[in-house]
Order: C-alpha cells, then structure tokens, then sequence
C-alpha cells in the first residue's frame, strides 16, 4: 500500500491562534489546540499531520533572528520524514521569516508554506481555516512522486507566493500580502492552479543543509526629503555595523549633498557594504539612469535591483554570517542565490 503523504506542521503564535484577552480584549497567542478545535476537517484531511508547537507561541511582531535558527533545525531533522512543512506564523514579520528560510535552507526539495491569518480561528469570519486547509494541500501536491513547489512559499488569501518576494502591504484587508515583483505561483479557486513556470526547482542530487550563522549589524535608512546629517552619521557610527540597506526614492536615487556623498564614500572604504534599493513598492533600481543614482554608483554603493527590503535584510544577515569578503558579499547581493532578484 502506498504510504500516506505526511505534512509537518509547525506553530510559532500568530494571530491565528490568538484569543482575545477578556478584560483588555487585545489579542494573545494562544496554544495550537485552539486552532484545531475549531478546524476538525485536520482530522479528516487523509494526510498523515504531525505538529510540532512553539512553547511560547509569539505574536510575530516580537520575533528575533532565533527563531529562523530553530524554525531552520526542525526542517532539516524531519527533512527526509516529511512530504511537506506548513509554518503557521504571525502576519506582521512573515516575510522576514520566508525571506530568511529561503536563503538559510539549501538545496531542500520539500515544500516550506508559510502561512496565517488576519482574525484568529475563533471568529467566525476567519481567513485562518481557509489558509491553513490550502497550505496544507499545497504542502501535499505531488507529481511524479516530487513536490509540486519544491520552495519556500507565503501561502494568503488565495494566492501562493514566492517567500522571498512578499511583503506585508495590508494590516486590515485579508490581502495582507503581495509580490510586486514576482508573478504568483499558484491561485487556488475550485482547483489550485499551479503556474509551473515560475517555480523554482532543486537540485535533486545535493543534499540539503543549513546555514543558519545570522549576522544582524545591519541597518536600514529610508530616505526622506530633509533627512538629516546626524541622523545619517549616527547610523554610520553605529557600534560593529557591516552594513546599510539605503531605501532610495524611485529608481535609485537620493540626495547629491556633499556631506551625505562623503559619508557614503567613507562608510564604503572601511568596509561597510552598502546596498541601493527602492523604497516603491514595485519596480527597480537603476541606478545609472538619473545623476542622483549615478553619484551613489561613484561613491561605492551597490544595486539591489528589485530586491524587497526584507530579503535585503535577510539576505545581508545570512551571507555575513558566512564569513565572506566584502567583495564576495557584493556580488552575491547583485546576484540571485534564491530567486530574489531579476536582472
Ligand atoms: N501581530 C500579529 C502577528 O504578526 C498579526 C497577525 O498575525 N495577523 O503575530
């Protein structure tokens, strides 16, 4: 008889599992009983489903860098022991958490869906029971005895995206997330409709590891007209920092005022990397197309092209963490390592 597929579902808190606190009435992660109880078809599914819940389920606004680290050792120990992983996770840093794991998990061939809801499992009018039953489902497609989205994935409000590529953009509507810059790679209606030739697929002969060293002495400065010098030169100045994700306007651009150029020129000869990305939701970075983004090229910054911010964040902590030269850093940041970046 052929084995039952087998999914691994993994709680970390989220507003999913969430009951509201009866004298403040403010949300609280709650145990991974609660969502199961009010999903009794996780019983019926015909998929073997294990759990494994976080002790202290976290709302995700409060997650550290430990959490990949201990999220990334669980997936790699039941590996081989699964068909797929769904990780339920608050909404608010659910991009991080898929845009780290992608780069953290190598080589793995098992679907990783991340998934969550905007109103806990106990209200009636929940997303999380839709979102969860798919992800689920998801986690289990097979075809030809592989997985049908062999990556890490954000699965929300109907649509399945490329971890990596999210983002968070509503905190209220159940379209929480998007993926301006990448097509999705599935859209379930009646069926799920799998756009195969946006996935990204393994290779099937390497064995999959983790690399799980996160450097955070990273910073982030989001330009605005009138941003300041000693707002600029504190974040420069910031104790052991490696490196700077500039949110320029537009394409790439920033302010030609000779004191922020020097800063840039400066930071960059002692070995800060500093990576161009823009602060619009979609599109790119070309740098070279104004003479704003053209001063940053000269001072030694370096092009994320279509980046989001938090695989730009993630992805600095992890190639940091692997102990590269700056030059390394820099062309790995200007390339794609897990389908991040088009160029
Ligand atoms: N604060 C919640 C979290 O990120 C938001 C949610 O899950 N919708 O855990």
């Amino acid at each position: 008889m052929p084995q039952k597929t087998s999914i691994l579902i993994i709680y970390t808190g989220g507003t999913i599992g969430m009951i509201a606190n009866p004298e403040t009435g403010a949300y609280k992660p709650f145990n991974f009983e609660q969502i199961s109880k009010q999903i009794p078809a996780l019983k019926s599914f015909g998929f073997l489903l294990e759990t494994i819940s976080f002790e202290k389920p976290i709302d995700s606004a409060d997650l550290k860098p430990d959490t990949w680290v201990k999220l990334s050792k669980i997936l790699r120990k039941n590996h081989n022991k699964f068909d797929g992983f769904v990780i339920l996770h608050g909404t608010d840093t659910m991009a991080y958490t898929a845009s780290a794991l992608s780069f953290i998990l190598q080589d793995f061939y098992k679907p990783v869906i991340l998934t969550g809801s905007q109103l806990p499992v106990e209200m009636l009018r929940t997303d999380g029971k839709e979102n969860l039953i798919t992800a689920i489902e998801i986690a289990a497609a097979k075809e030809n005895g592989k997985a049908i989205v062999p990556e890490v994935c954000i699965y929300f409000d109907n649509k399945l995206f490329r971890g990596n590529r999210t983002t968070k953009r509503n905190a209220e509507y159940f379209d929480a997330f998007d993926s301006p810059n990448y097509p999705h790679l599935a859209e379930a209606g009646i069926k799920i409709n799998y756009s195969r030739g946006n996935i990204k697929y393994p290779d099937y002969n390497k064995i999959p590891t983790i690399h799980n060293d996160l450097d955070t002495n990273v910073a982030i400065i989001k330009m605005f007209p009138g941003i300041s010098q000693n707002f600029i030169e504190a974040v420069f100045n910031t104790k052991d920092l490696k490196a700077v994700i500039l949110e320029t306007f537009g394409s790439g651009n920033a302010i030609m005022d000779d004191w922020f150029i020097n800063i840039i020129e400066t930071a960059n000869k002692s070995g800060i990397i500093i990576l161009n990305i823009t602060q619009c939701l979609g599109g790119a970075v070309i740098a070279e197309k104004y003479e704003t983004g053209k001063k940053l090229v000269t001072a030694g910054v370096i092009s994320g092209y279509d980046i989001t911010t938090e695989a730009a964040v993630t992805k600095l902590m992890y190639l940091l963490g692997l102990k590269l030269s700056n030059e390394e850093i820099k062309t790995y940041m200007q390339e794609s390592i897990a389908g991040e970046i088009t160029k």
